[in-house]
C-alpha cells in the first residue's frame, strides 16, 4: 500500500493491534462479556474495542480505596458517549438524553469538548438499553471513540446561521461517510442477524482495512472569525472561506493535537498547519486520502507517538502534501485569507437569520445537572419540552438553544428566568472563558482533580481580578487532570494540568484565538503557588499592557514566558 519511499516506523506491533487483528473486525467477544453475570466489567481485551462502539469501562474512583478494602471488585460502569456531529440535537434528542441519564446514568449530562453528551456512571446490565434508546432518538455512539475518525466538530455560530448550516451539513456528511462499515455495532448492540458468509477484507472496510487506524483521529470544521472549536488541535482542520456570503471553500490544516506524557519530550502538542484550499464538493476526498496516509504510515508500534501529528513531524509536511496529491490525483489551491478573533464563546441572546433567536447558556465544566441551589437540568428540560428549534453543544462545553421563533421567545427566555439559566454574565470574563475536563472520579488516567476543582480555583483567582480592574478581561483558563488535554491546555492562555492530587504544571502564552500553543511556567505547583503567581502577573497586566493586548501576548512580550513557535519547541 502507498508510496515505497515513505515507511511506517518499524517495531513489533503494539498490543492494540493485535486486539484489532484478532477481532473480526471490532466483535471481539463483546457481546458474551457484556451477558456475563459474574463481574460487573469486561476484559481489557474487550475494553479496547468497546471503545470504538462508543464507550469506556471505567470505575467510580472515589470508592476505589474503600471496595479495595472492603476486598469487592472496583465499582465498575460505563461511559458512553455519543456521535453528534456539528453538536446539534433537537429538542426530543435532549429529552431522551436526559430520561437516558436519570434512568440509566448518574443524572448528569456532560456536554463534552467536542460538542457531544457523555453518560456517565451505566451499569453493564443497563449499556444495551441505554445504546437502544439513542439509537432510537436517531443518534448512535459508533466511533465515538476507538481509532478511527471521530465526531466531527463544526462551528455552531448562531450570527451566521444559514453559513453554520451548509458548513454542518458538510460536518454531518463527513462524519457519516468516514464511519467504520462493519456491522459490529448492529449486532452487539441493536440485535441485528450476523451475516452468514464472510465478505472480503475490502468490502468490510474498504478504506480503514481490518486494523482500521494506528490511532484516534480528529476532524474539525471552523468558521472565521471564530476558532471556537480550536482548528489548529485537530488532525484534520477545516477553515470555511466565506466570500460574498457565500461557502466557497475550505482551508486545509493537517497535523494538530493535544496530547503528550510528562517528561516524554518525543510527546508534545502541535497545532495543525495550513497547507492549502479545496472546494466543499472535494473535502470528502481529501479527508479519505489523509486518513489512508496515517493508516500506511502511523507507527503502530508505539501508541503515544502513533497520532498523525507525528507522522507528519516525522515524514515532513511537503512529503504528506506531495503524498495526499499524488492519492488525490489533483493539487490543492494555494490557501486563502482568513483571520480568527477568538477561540471561545459568546453569550446570551443574539438574533441569527430569518428572525430566530438564540442564547448561549454557561454551562461551568459542561456538567448538566441539578445543583442544590441550580436547577439547570430541570430548567432546560421544561426549555426542551417546548422548544421548536435545536440545541447546540459548543466545543467550549457550553449550550445554544438555538433557532428560537419571536413568537416562542418570551416563552423560553420566561423559563431561563424561572431556573435562573446564566448566560454567566454575573460571572468574570475569566471564568465564562474557562474549561476543564472531566478527571476524577470517573476518568482513569486523571492524576488531579479538574471539573471538580477549578470553579473553586476560580473564585479565589476572581478576587485577584476584582482588585485589579479584570472583571471584564477575557482570558481563556483551561485545567486538565492530565497531560493528555482533553480540554484542550495548551491552548489555554492559562492553562494547567495534572500532575497529582492538588499538584498541577502551570502553562502560559497561548494566543487568544487559538493559533499559538503555550509554555510551561511552574512546575508541580499547589494552590497558594498558583495565586502567588498570578498575584504578581495579573496585577502586571492590568497596568503594564497595551490597549487591545490578549493576557496570552503580554506575557511574552513582558519576557515572563518565550513563545512556544512550533510543537516542537513546546518543552524548551
Ligand atoms: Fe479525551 C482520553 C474525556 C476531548 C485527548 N478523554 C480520554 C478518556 C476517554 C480517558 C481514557 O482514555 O480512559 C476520558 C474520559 C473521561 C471521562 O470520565 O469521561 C476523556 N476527552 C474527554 C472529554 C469528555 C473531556 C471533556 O471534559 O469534555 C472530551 C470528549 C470529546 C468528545 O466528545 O469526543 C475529550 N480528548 C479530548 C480532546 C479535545 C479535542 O478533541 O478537541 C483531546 C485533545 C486533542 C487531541 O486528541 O489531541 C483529548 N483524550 C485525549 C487523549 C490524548 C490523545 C493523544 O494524542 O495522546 C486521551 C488518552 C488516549 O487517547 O490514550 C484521551
Ligand atoms: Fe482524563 Fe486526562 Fe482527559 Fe482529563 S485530560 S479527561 S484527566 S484523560
Amino acid at each position: 500500500m502507498g508510496n515505497e519511499i515513505l515507511k511506517a516506523p518499524e517495531g513489533p506491533p503494539s498490543d492494540v493491534e493485535r486486539i484489532k487483528e484478532e477481532s473480526n473486525y471490532l466483535r471481539g467477544t463483546l457481546r458474551e462479556s457484556m451477558l456475563d453475570q459474574i463481574s460487573a466489567g469486561i476484559s481489557d481485551d474487550d475494553n479496547r474495542l468497546m471503545k470504538h462502539h462508543g464507550s469506556y469501562l471505567q470505575d467510580d474512583r472515589d470508592l476505589r480505596n474503600e471496595r479495595q478494602k472492603q476486598k469487592l471488585e472496583p465499582a465498575y460502569q460505563f461511559m458512553l458517549r455519543v456521535r453528534l456531529p456539528g453538536g446539534v440535537a433537537t429538542p426530543d434528542q435532549w429529552l431522551v438524553m436526559d430520561d437516558l441519564s436519570q434512568k440509566y446514568g448518574n443524572s448528569t449530562l456532560k456536554l463534552t469538548t467536542r460538542m457531544t453528551f457523555q453518560l456517565h456512571g451505566i451499569l453493564k446490565w443497563n449499556m444495551k438499553k441505554t445504546i437502544q434508546g439513542i439509537h432510537a432518538s436517531l443518534m448512535d455512539t459508533i466511533a465515538a471513540c476507538g481509532d478511527v475518525n471521530r465526531n466531527v466538530m463544526c462551528n455552531p455560530n448562531p450570527y451566521q446561521s444559514d453559513i453554520h448550516l451548509e458548513v454542518y451539513e458538510w460536518a454531518k456528511k463527513l462524519s457519516n461517510d468516514l464511519l467504520p462499515r462493519t456491522r459490529a455495532y448492529h449486532e452487539i448492540w441493536l440485535d441485528e442477524e450476523k451475516v452468514a458468509s464472510t465478505p472480503e477484507v475490502e468490502e468490510v472496510e474498504p478504506m480503514y482495512g481490518p486494523l482500521y487506524l494506528p490511532r484516534k483521529f480528529k476532524i474539525g470544521i471552523a468558521v472565521p472569525p471564530s476558532n471556537d472549536i480550536d482548528v489548529y488541535s485537530q488532525d484534520l482542520g477545516l477553515i470555511a472561506i466565506v466570500e460574498d456570503n457565500k461557502l466557497i471553500g475550505f482551508n486545509v490544516a493537517i497535523g494538530g493535537g493535544m496530547g503528550m506524557s510528562h517528561g516524554d519530550k518525543a510527546t508534545y502538542p502541535q497545532l495543525a498547519k495550513v497547507i492549502g484550499f479545496c472546494k466543499p464538493e472535494q473535502i470528502y476526498d481529501v479527508a479519505e486520502k489523509i486518513i489512508t496516509i496515517q493508516r500506511d504510515y502511523g507507527n503502530r508500534s508505539v501508541r503515544k507517538n502513533a497520532r498523525f501529528k507525528y507522522t507528519v513531524d516525522r515524514l515532513g509536511l511537503e512529503t504528506v502534501v506531495t503524498e495526499l496529491e499524488n492519492r488525490l490525483g489533483w493539487k490543492l489551491d494555494e490557501a486563502k485569507q482568513f483571520h480568527f478573533d477568538s477561540n471561545g464563546d459568546r453569550y446570551g441572546w443574539v438574533k441569527g437569520v430569518k428572525g430566530k433567536w438564540n442564547f448561549t447558556l454557561f454551562v461551568e465544566g459542561g456538567r448538566v445537572t441539578d445543583y442544590d441551589d441550580y436547577k439547570l437540568m430541570t430548567g432546560l428540560r421544561e426549555i426542551a419540552k417546548i422548544h421548536t428549534g435545536d440545541f447546540r453543544l459548543t466545543a467550549n462545553q457550553n449550550l445554544i438553544i438555538a433557532n428560537i421563533s419571536t413568537q416562542q421567545k418570551k416563552k423560553i427566555n420566561d423559563l431561563i428566568e424561572q431556573y435562573g439559566l446564566t448566560d454567566g454574565n454575573h460571572y468574570t470574563a475569566l471564568r465564562r472563558s474557562s474549561m476543564a475536563c472531566v478527571a476524577l472520579p470517573t476518568c482513569g488516567l486523571a492524576m488531579a482533580e479538574a471539573e471538580r476543582y477549578l470553579p473553586t480555583l476560580i473564585d479565589k483567582i476572581d478576587e485577584i481580578i476584582d482588585e485589579n480592574g479584570l472583571r471584564n478581561e477575557e482570558i481563556t483558563i483551561r485545567m486538565t487532570g492530565c497531560p493528555n488535554g482533553c480540554a484542550r491546555h495548551a491552548l489555554g492562555e492559562i492553562g494547567f494540568i495534572g500532575k497529582a492530587p492538588g499538584k498541577y504544571n502551570m502553562y502560559l502564552g497561548a494566543a487568544f484565538d487559538g493559533s499559538r500553543l503555550s509554555k510551561m511556567y511552574r512546575e508541580n505547583i499547589g494552590e497558594d503557588e498558583i495565586l502567588k503567581e498570578l498575584g504578581v502577573l495579573l496585577p502586571r497586566y492590568a497596568k503594564e499592557r497595551e490597549a487591545g493586548e490578549h493576557f496570552g501576548d503580554f506575557v511574552i512580550r513582558a519576557g515572563v514566558i518565550n513563545a512556544t513557535t512550533d510543537g516542537t519547541n513546546f518543552h524548551e
